[in-house]
């Protein structure tokens, strides 16, 4: 129930508490953590606004565990996730994009203790250019028989309990899901909390759009590039192109407007780009929740069985029919 007229609203941890309720024996701490993520993002949020005013652009001097050269607002906008997460008793393990190994956070042996892993500030690229960038985060139940941190994030996205993203845009809104739809909050800015803007969000089932790097598309493998050559040639209806290069960005527009992402393999990404666990997982989990269908050209993502918390995959992502267009030509 989206904001009303009468000034009706629910806020992001109202929602997650109602939800809990539902569930026979909750404890009421999957709500806490959740409050910490939605506390941690506004924090990052403001970090964003103020950039230019407050001396955080540029880069860090250093390169993460992928060799990819660190911002400073990557550090600030993880730390502010540690930081937070680390005072939520029940999280026991957190893995990021921008450490090497994920980490113990602390043992907790209560059953409802969790994993969450995190893209801090997705949109590199973006960051000093005054465009869209995102954080996307996702949460697995920790398995309390597995010994080791390294080993315990190793589960499939089918797994996830709840996975969501913040889009830092002309506004700012968190979308999430815990399984059972999709729904979207925007930070009021004066009351500093997030309020529920749309519910129950549906994809459209297709949409005229394709979202990728054209740039790169010579070193695509070829069903991709006939994939390109085929909808250049559509005109009922005529296809166009929007790529923001921060995935949060043009995820949410696909999840709003309709149309396809897709990230092929490239000559320089052999095994794709995007980070399976922090990246496509929570993101696949929304668009299905949504209607729509993520996959790495082949198979669902949802069901990738990783072997690294670090592992890359090529994403196709969007519409139901708009993945199924691609596979025509890439599936084979
Ligand atoms: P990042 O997590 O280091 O920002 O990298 C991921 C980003 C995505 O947001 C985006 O879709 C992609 O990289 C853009 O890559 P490219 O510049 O190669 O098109
Ligand atoms: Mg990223």
């Amino acid at each position: 129930m989206p904001i009303k007229q009468d000034g009706e609203f629910i806020t992001f941890t109202q929602h997650v508490q109602q939800r809990q309720a539902t569930h026979a024996g909750a404890s009421g701490q999957f709500s806490w953590l959740m409050s910490g993520v939605a506390l941690a993002t506004r924090m990052i949020g403001s970090y964003i606004r103020r950039a230019g005013l407050i001396d955080v652009w540029g880069e860090h001097g250093t390169t993460n565990v992928q060799g990819e050269t660190v911002q400073r607002l990557d550090i600030l906008a993880n730390d502010a996730l540690k930081k937070t997460l680390g005072y939520r008793g029940n999280v026991g393990i957190i893995a990021s994009e921008e450490d090497n190994e994920p980490r113990v956070l602390q043992e907790v042996t209560a059953e409802d203790s969790y994993i969450v892993m995190f893209d801090p500030l997705d949109g590199s690229s973006n960051i000093d250019v005054n465009v869209s960038v995102g954080t996307i985060f996702t949460v697995f139940k920790n398995p309390h028989n597995i010994p080791g941190a390294a080993q315990s994030v190793l589960q499939s996205g089918l797994e996830q309990v709840a996975a969501g993203y913040v889009l830092y845009g002309s506004s700012t809104v968190l979308v999430y899901t815990d399984g059972h739809g999709v729904d979207m909050f925007t930070l009021d800015p004066q009351f500093g909390t997030y309020l529920l803007t749309r519910d129950n969000i549906k994809m459209p089932v297709h949409a005229p759009q394709y979202s990728v790097n054209e740039a790169y598309s010579h070193t695509f493998p070829e069903g991709y590039r006939r994939y390109l050559d085929w909808v250049k040639l559509q005109d009922s209806p005529v296809y166009s192109s929007r790529y923001v290069g921060s995935l949060v960005a043009d995820f949410h527009r696909i999840l709003i407007k309709g149309g396809v992402f897709f990230y092929p393999p490239t000559n320089k990404a052999p095994g794709g780009k995007l980070r399976l666990m922090y990246e496509a997982n929570p993101l696949a989990f929304i668009a299905e929740q949504a209607g729509g269908l993520a996959t790495n050209g082949k198979d669902r993502v949802l069901e990738i069985k990783p072997n690294d918390v670090h592992d890359r995959t090529a994403l196709v992502i969007g519409s139901k029919k708009n993945v199924e267009e691609v596979h025509r030509f890439v599936a084979k």
